[in-house]
């Protein structure tokens, strides 16, 4: 059965993403306790209504929904296996940035210790939470996710991908990864710009229409890797190779580094040595898994 929406809950850990966190379950009118392991960071939120806890075991004990926003996997154990008896029976909501094998690790420790255990990437910044745009993606428990999920949806919107408590992880790490190669590619155009005297604000003026454009080509890329058929009768991969070696050149004459493009340029490279040059780009993705 769902809970109310006035479900107890206790945030632990009060960094920039833990604060706001706290506060939209506050400000959603759930009873709300929270903890920090250095003192003095909880003042704003107590004077918005919610309640600060002395201890660790204060604080897991105030609430029937527990939401770790920690630093790091090791954080999250050096905080919960002290109370890790107090937390059997409740349910364990954790937000903090862990890979997908340590969000698996703790899932089987909340099991071994009688604790309901749901994992969450957070796909937003802290000036996100509770506005358009922010989305978390869970995994683990389905019944920690359906009781909850109103209290969830306080923060951002919120998906939920089965009971392998890795998966909301691997999506979180995944997108993570192709914003990263989506910047650094930003910052090798800039580079080349700078070297013609145009400034990266002017770049990104070109780039944001570019980059959305095409990016609109990916469920096309998605449909031909999955039914794992490359052939094509339009830029290959010769043909790419041929495109990246001028661009990697065109660097080069540019004095800028080749750090970025340098690794897709030797991706395809390879593909076309081990024969692959008269198939589609998308062969790339069976050189990386
Ligand atoms: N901030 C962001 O933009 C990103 C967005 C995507 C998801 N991440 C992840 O969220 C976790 C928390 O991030 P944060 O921004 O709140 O991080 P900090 O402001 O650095 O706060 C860290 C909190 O963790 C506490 N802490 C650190 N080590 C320990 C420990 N060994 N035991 C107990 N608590 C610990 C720290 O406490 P203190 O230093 O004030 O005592 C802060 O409360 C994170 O996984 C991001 O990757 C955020």
């Amino acid at each position: 059965m769902a809970t109310t929406q006035h479900t107890s809950v206790t945030v632990l850990g009060l960094g920039a993403m833990g604060k706001e966190l706290a506060a939209a379950f506050s400000k959603g009118g759930h009873p709300t306790t929270v903890w920090n392991r250095t003192p003095g960071r909880d003042t704003e939120l107590i004077a918005a209504g919610a309640t600060g806890a002395a201890s660790i075991a204060e604080a897991v004990e105030a609430s029937e929904l527990i939401v770790a926003v920690l630093l790091d996997h090791a954080s999250v154990h050096e905080t919960l296996d002290p109370v890790v008896d107090r937390l059997a029976g409740r349910s364990l909501v954790n937000l903090t940035s862990t890979s997908p094998e340590q969000s698996r690790e703790l899932a089987a420790w909340a099991t071994r210790h009688g604790i309901e255990y749901l994992d969450g990437g957070i796909m937003a910044v802290p000036s996100m939470i509770g506005k358009p745009g922010a989305s978390i993606l869970y995994s683990g428990s389905e019944s920690v996710f359906d009781n909850n999920r109103p209290a969830l949806e306080l923060l951002a919107a919120a998906d939920y991908f089965g009971e392998d408590a890795g998966l909301g992880a691997t999506y979180d790490f995944a997108l993570l990864a192709n914003m990263y190669l989506m910047f650094a590619g930003f910052m090798h155009g800039a580079a080349m710009m700078r070297s013609a005297g145009i400034s990266a604000s002017a770049f990104a003026e070109r780039a944001v229409p570019w980059i959305t454009a095409m990016a609109q080509g990916l469920p096309e890329y998605g449909r031909v890797i999955d039914s794992g058929e490359y052939t094509t009768d339009v830029q290959h991969l010769s043909f790419q190779k041929a495109a990246l070696d001028a661009i990697v050149q065109a660097s080069r004459d540019a004095g800028v580094a080749l750090d970025v493009i340098g690794p897709v340029k030797n991706l395809i490279d390879r593909q076309v040595a081990d024969g692959h040059g008269a198939l589609a780009f998308e062969r790339t993705f069976e050189e990386l898994r």
